[in-house]
């Protein structure tokens, strides 16, 4: 068996176990944020840079997708996004000398941490066929290198262009531009790995894939439950916006397998009692679920909606939706024993729910992973978005669904067109705006561009940031699917394990980050983004870059569209280079929502996108109505003798980029290599606390997937459940072991048995 991708070295992974915390945020938090920006950038760039996080002159937060409150504070931003900037703004450099000194063998073998620590990348480099090092490459030679390999693929769909969320509107439009302007709609996106789920439930049943509830809603609530989600680490302003709620009067409930810090308690750091004092409590409702139970949850609050007294929204159901009777029908008749089954939960919990959702006009339910990433997770959120419609929840104040995105330009991409299924309305708009004809077939998602690396139709794989083979599944179907293309290219602000499993050639193009100030022959240019909340914005970032070298993203997508494309391309990319304002005049005539994008964009605080459900109660969907859809109830099945595994994020990491080895509100420091187990399931399966394991998936092709030496932690996990981080399992997610309808790898749901420690 190939030796597995480590992200932390495994030989100085020593994980200690304490006490789990039961609140998040407070001076610990800024204290920690304070010393790790100190570390990599130095006081005074600390500070300076901080203060420009979310503020209406300053650049967007690099962390989480979450809106900024229209009046900020001096400092809205919050530890997490603290590290996301510092480990952008970092001082440390990566050379010419250090790949001199490093051939890529050897880079192969260090972990993604110790990559994510060498520094900010700073000019082009080549590895060519054969060779052991990368080398310094001109920009000018680096684009004919991509375009002469275009040039020779049989179609154009032997490339995929895949995208991150960090990337800016601008880049994004001019991205997929090039794409399609060379023929494939092979544009895969972390999105495919992400909310995917999401998107495919809403568009089908709302119209709209996108949450339908701004910060004000929150604020107005009755209710707000918050499901498979953990804002404490992962989207902690959110919490400030909970407390705010909460403070109004809302009701909290969370639905985890795991009691996160962060939602039962909340210190915030921005006012003297987060500070000092106890916090605020946060949750009202605890429902300790089992993972992938949600289902079963929502069609039982469901059957005990209908089977109330005045529990529907009759009004709102004939003028609004279709379907309504079917899914009585199904819901009406869910069964007792598989809920209880399924969820794990005692009955008179989901009935102490019920009883708040019938005592609440205004409804909102957030969520995030915990719900996107199961087989059955499509049906989940059809099963949600039921639950709304039922008592007219969508479009109307302090109501509606609330998806909370990762990455903080992640909607806006998918907006601006970053999408293998785009719309046929999209298609059109864009035809007609640059006079082509763009490709109508579907392209590869995330997971069908592995399958086609790994039969040899995709030879050219492209990335606007990143880290593909660390954040895909099954990694080391992955890494050899990697391996066979002609030419991996990466467009990146950081060294990461994508850059050393290579093609046969492999390019690193280094390009400016969120908060590096940008500037072209027509002067400064600032970029824009979308958050969760449909709001659109600007970002200017005021650092001096790294290297003189660097080019922004936007740069290279044009400078490489005109190497590829020739001079006789008619999209002006040299202008759309030097004035983001004329790419903006043309995503203004193409995307609806952007009209007047310049002059918008402009505004302090930017401008919302429109939401046919939120603000007219008009859904854009097939059948020109909100859709109730029958799910039927199905859960994970696990055989005796193992657990299922959610692979989950540390407080220390951001997805692939390691911070740190603590995962502080969980009580775990210095290691990443644990496994968390209900001591009940621990006590059946003979695994001690403190003892080490090897985790093996299971999955019908039998083939072994193993990740080894994990240590055994005793915690209060839901039953028949366990938790460990990513990526260092992303081994053990079986490729085809996907969502239906989105095709999101199952990284919540991975059957597992514990073998002997077979060591590193
Ligand atoms: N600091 C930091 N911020 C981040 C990121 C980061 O890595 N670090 N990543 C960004 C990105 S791209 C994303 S998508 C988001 C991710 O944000 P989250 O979705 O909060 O991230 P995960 O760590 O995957 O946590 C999943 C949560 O769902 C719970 N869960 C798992 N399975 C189930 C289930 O079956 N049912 C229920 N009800 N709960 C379940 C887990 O216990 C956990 O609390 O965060 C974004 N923000
Ligand atoms: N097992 C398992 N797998 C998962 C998940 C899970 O929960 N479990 N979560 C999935 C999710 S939700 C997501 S979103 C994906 C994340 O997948 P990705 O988005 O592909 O991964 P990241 O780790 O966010 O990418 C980090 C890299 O992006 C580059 N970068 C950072 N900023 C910029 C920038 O401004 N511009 C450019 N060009 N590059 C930049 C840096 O080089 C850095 O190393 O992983 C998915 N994989
Ligand atoms: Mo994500």
């Amino acid at each position: 068996m190939a030796k597995q991708a480590p992200q932390s070295d495994p030989a100085q992974d020593a994980p200690r176990v304490g006490e789990p915390q039961h609140a998040a945020a407070g001076l610990p938090a800024i204290g920690h944020s304070l010393r790790m920006a100190g570390e990599q950038m130095g006081a005074r760039r600390t500070l300076s840079t901080l203060l420009k996080v979310n503020q209406p002159d300053g650049f967007d937060c690099p962390g989480c997708a979450w809106p900024e409150p229209g009046k900020t504070h001096t400092a809205e931003f919050c530890e997490n996004g603290a590290k996301a900037v510092a480990e952008e703004a970092t001082e440390r450099r990566i050379t010419a000398e250090f790949f001199a000194a490093h051939p890529v063998a050897e880079l192969a073998e260090r972990s993604g941490y110790w990559l994510g620590q060498q520094g900010r990348l700073t000019e082009p480099m080549l590895l060519d066929e054969g060779a052991s090092h990368y080398v310094p490459v001109s920009w000018d030679r680096a684009f004919a290198i991509v375009a002469d390999e275009l040039t020779a693929l049989d179609t154009p769909d032997g490339a995929a262009f895949y995208t991150s969320g960090r990337t800016s509107n601008e880049a994004a439009f001019a991205y997929q531009l090039f794409a399609r302007q060379l023929g494939t709609n092979n544009l895969p996106d972390c999105s495919n790995m992400c909310h995917e789920s999401s998107g495919s439930a809403l568009v089908e049943t709302l119209g709209v894939g996108k949450g339908s509830v701004s910060l004000k809603d929150l604020y107005q609530a009755d209710l707000i439950i918050v499901a498979g989600q953990n804002p404490g680490t992962n989207h902690p302003r959110m919490l400030s916006a909970l407390e705010r709620a909460k403070r109004a009067g809302a009701k909290i409930v969370s639905v985890n397998p795991l009691p996160e810090a962060g939602l039962e308690r909340f210190k915030n750091p921005q006012n003297a009692r987060g500070l000092v004092g106890h916090g605020t409590k946060l949750t009202d409702l605890f429902l300790q679920i089992r993972l992938g139970g949600d289902l079963a949850l929502f069609r039982a609050l469901n059957q005990l909606i209908l089977q109330a007294e005045d529990g529907v929204d009759r009004a709102f159901i004939d003028e609004h939706c279709l379907g309504f009777e079917e899914f009585a029908a199904e819901a009406g008749s869910t069964d007792r024993e598989a809920v209880l089954a399924a969820t794990g939960l005692p009955y008179e919990q989901i009935e102490e729910l019920a009883r708040l959702v019938l005592a609440s006009d205004k409804i909102i339910v957030c969520w995030a992973m915990g719900l996107t990433q199961h087989k059955h997770a499509v049906p989940t959120i059809r099963e949600v978005v039921n639950f709304l419609l039922l008592r007219g929840n969508v479009g109307r104040p302090g109501a509606g669904v609330c998806p909370v995105r990762g990455h903080s330009n992640v909607q806006g991409d998918r907006t601006m067109g970053i999408f293998e299924r785009p719309s046929a309305a999209f298609l059109d708009a864009l035809a007609k705006e640059f006079d082509f004809e763009p490709p109508r077939e579907h392209g590869y998602d995330s997971v069908d561009t592995i399958r086609a690396m790994r039969d040899g139709k995709v030879k050219v794989f492209f990335a606007m940031g990143g880290n593909f083979v660390a954040a895909t599944p099954d990694t080391e179907v992955t890494e050899a699917a990697m391996r066979r293309c002609r030419l991996t290219v990466h467009v990146s602000t950081k060294l990461n394990r994508s850059h050393v499993i290579t093609g046969a050639r492999a390019l690193i193009l280094p390009t400016l980050g969120r908060t590096d100030k940008d500037r072209t022959a027509k002067g400064d240019q600032f970029v824009s983004v979308e958050d969760s909340m449909g709001m659109v914005h600007s970002s200017r970032g005021g650092l001096r870059p790294p290297s003189r070298e660097l080019l922004s993203e936007v740069a290279i997508v044009c400078r490489l569209a005109r190497a590829s494309l020739g001079p006789e391309n008619t999209v002006p990319w040299e202008e759309f280079a030097d004035s983001y304002d004329s790419i903006r005049d043309r995503i203004a005539r193409v995307v609806p929502g952007f009209e007047d994008f310049n002059t918008k964009v402009r505004k302090p605080g930017g401008f919302a996108l429109p939401h046919g459900p939120r603000d007219s109660r008009t859904f854009p969907t097939a059948t020109g109505k909100a859709n109730f859809t029958v799910n039927p109830l199905t859960a994970p099945e696990v055989p005796a003798g193992r657990l299922l595994l959610q692979t989950l994020r540390s407080h220390d990491q951001y997805n692939t980029t390691i911070y740190g080895l603590d995962d502080r509100y969980r009580g775990i420091t210095g290691g990443r290599r644990v496994v968390l187990v209900n001591p009940a399931d621990a006590a059946e399966l003979g695994l001690a606390e403190d003892s080490y394991v090897d985790l093996v998936s299971e999955w019908r092709d039998g083939v072994e997937r193993r990740a080894p030496h994990f240590k055994v932690v005793h915690y209060p996990v839901a039953r028949g459940g366990a938790a460990a981080y990513y990526p260092e399992t992303n081994v053990l997610v079986p490729l085809d072991s996907t969502a239906d309808v989105s095709n999101t790898p199952t990284s919540k749901a991975v059957v597992v048995r514990f073998e002997a420690d077979s060591g590193v």
